[in-house]
């Protein structure tokens, strides 16, 4: 019987080690979330890194490891901390994750790196090749394994292989600038089933088969090495019923708080009848934080009555923290805040309330249900969960979403607010227009855009996946049948 292989460079578990001892909890992100049931029902497999670099594990440790993994249905690819550093710091962000988000300044072209990045994705090859058989369906996901599906293609031509990619694929002017730029795209046409968050990354993407390796396209189907390979979007949803249900119990529940519940309770029990402006991302140079720190000075600046009277909340989420840029940026939105909190708090108010860690998951939907707007303003960024999220969450259909048009989610959440994130005169009057929105606008804004959520939702998304995948299943064996 078939069996369906999902490979992603992270396995769906977070995995920590303390005094020999370790301990295993799921993963909370949106893929593990997606992926869950395809996962958990019927015979599957999932493949990935564990998180820990060998260097990390003795002959104990790796086992105990390694049971773990298998009791979960996963089986782990081994890195080295120098794959570490030069596959997933290196290559993945430095290169393709900056050239991809059109950070073309941020990007380097190390060959030591790429190098690495081929080894790497043969490594994970190897894994999948020891489990696939002929007829099993693969599902290939992110930038780090652009080359995989290429790899297991040449060596397993029956298997099904389906790759999605979670970031924008760059317009061809930016993509021919990689000087790998074929062997990338090669190993991509591995699949049978290519799949983008939206359309224009799908385009981008067919432009530069068309350009940089010729290759015939119809539609949306490329003809390459005697097969036929789809490409098509399929914009991931969210887990809506854990959002929106998390976000009624909430109101019903005793939790323990954290600081920044305490805060927010301090902050709704207070005299004051501040509004509070949401800010949530990974502390990450594609998401615009800066900017948006300078937009709302402006704001202030240009509708002092505003000032007194709103407060930004600004949870930024540790991330990639030894790479330079991250380092910078980190400093940058320190200074920033500072700046701005000097400049215009009293003794009773501060503009920014400011937070650089994660959060649990209940922490997560306090900040949500308790913001009067959320300012979700990537300078680029592939789909953006957490604007859908914060949506969700919005039970008694009030609260507005200011998105920036750079997220692939403003091509399906039409009723948010749309701004350009470099404009702050134009982030400015928006602002302004959401906080003076009345409750029925906020409320048909946010239910259109929650019934569209709960339609397509992450399960949705993955089966809808499938669906195409297995279609080309079909197809391949009609033609073979002729
Ligand atoms: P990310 O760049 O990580 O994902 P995003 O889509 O916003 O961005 O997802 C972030 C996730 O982290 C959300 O599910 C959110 O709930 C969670 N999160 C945020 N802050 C947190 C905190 N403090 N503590 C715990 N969890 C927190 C990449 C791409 C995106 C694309 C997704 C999915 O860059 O464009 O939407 O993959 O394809």
């Amino acid at each position: 019987m078939s069996k369906t292989i999902i490979i992603s460079n992270r396995l769906p578990l977070q995995i920590k080690l303390e005094d020999n001892e370790i301990n295993v909890s799921p993963s909370v992100g949106g893929l593990a979330t997606g992926m869950k049931s395809v996962h958990e029902e019927g015979d599957s497999l999932w493949i990935g890194w564990s998180g820990l670099a060998e260097e990390d594990l003795n002959d104990e440790t790796r086992e105990k490891v390694q049971k773990e993994i298998e009791k979960n249905k996963c089986a782990m690819v081994p890195l080295t901390e120098n794959e570490v550093d030069h596959f997933y710091y290196g290559f993945s962000n430095k290169t393709l994750w900056p050239l991809f988000h059109y950070f073309m300044e941020y990007t380097t072209f190390e060959n030591e790196n790429w190098e690495c990045y081929k080894e790497v994705n043969k490594k994970f090859a190897d894994v999948v090749l020891e489990h696939a058989e002929d007829g099993d369906t693969i599902w290939v996901h992110d930038y780090q394994l652009l080359l995989l599906p290429g790899y297991i293609k040449e060596k397993k031509p029956d298997t099904s292989i389906g790759f999605f990619l979670h970031i924008p694929f760059p317009s061809f002017e930016v993509f021919r600038t990689f000087p790998w730029r074929e062997e990338v795209l090669r190993g991509m046409l591995g699949s049978d089933l290519i799949g983008f968050h939206t359309y224009d990354y799908e385009r981008h993407f067919l432009s530069s088969a068309r350009r940089l390796l010729h290759l015939d396209t119809n539609f949306n189907e490329i003809s390459y090495d005697d097969r036929i390979i789809k490409i098509d979007s399929f914009p991931m949803g969210i887990d809506f019923k854990k959002f929106y249900n998390a976000a009624l119990n909430h109101e019903n529940e005793e939790l323990e708080k954290s600081d920044i519940q305490k805060r927010l309770d301090e902050h709704l029990h207070s005299s004051d009848d501040c509004k509070l402006i949401l800010s949530i991302d990974r502390l990450d140079y594609t998401k615009g934080i800066p900017n948006r720190i300078k937009a709302f000075e402006y704001f202030l600046e240009k509708y002092p009555e505003y000032q007194q009277k709103v407060r930004l909340v600004m949870l930024a989420v540790p991330s990639r923290s030894n790479v330079p840029q991250y380092q910078l940026l980190k400093r940058e939105t320190d200074e920033l805040v500072g700046r701005i909190n000097g400049k215009f708090s009293t003794v009773s108010w501060t503009p920014i309330w400011y937070f650089y860690r994660s959060l649990p998951f209940e922490n997560l939907i306090d900040l949500y249900t308790s913001c009067d707007v959320a300012m979700i303003t990537p300078v680029r960024d592939g789909m953006n969960l957490v604007a859908k999220e914060y949506v969700a969450t919005r039970v008694h259909q009030d609260g507005v979403l200011v998105l920036s048009e750079m997220a692939g989610a403003a091509k399906e959440m039409n009723e948010a607010l749309l701004i350009n994130p470099n404009n702050f005169e134009g982030i400015a009057q928006t602002l302004k227009q959401a906080l003076e929105m009345p409750k029925e606008e906020q409320k048909t804004r946010i239910s259109l855009m929650q019934e569209r959520l709960e339609r397509y939702s992450v399960e949705k998304w993955a089966e809808e996946f499938f669906t195409a995948l297995n279609s080309t299943k079909q197809v391949r064996n009609t033609l073979v049948s002729k």
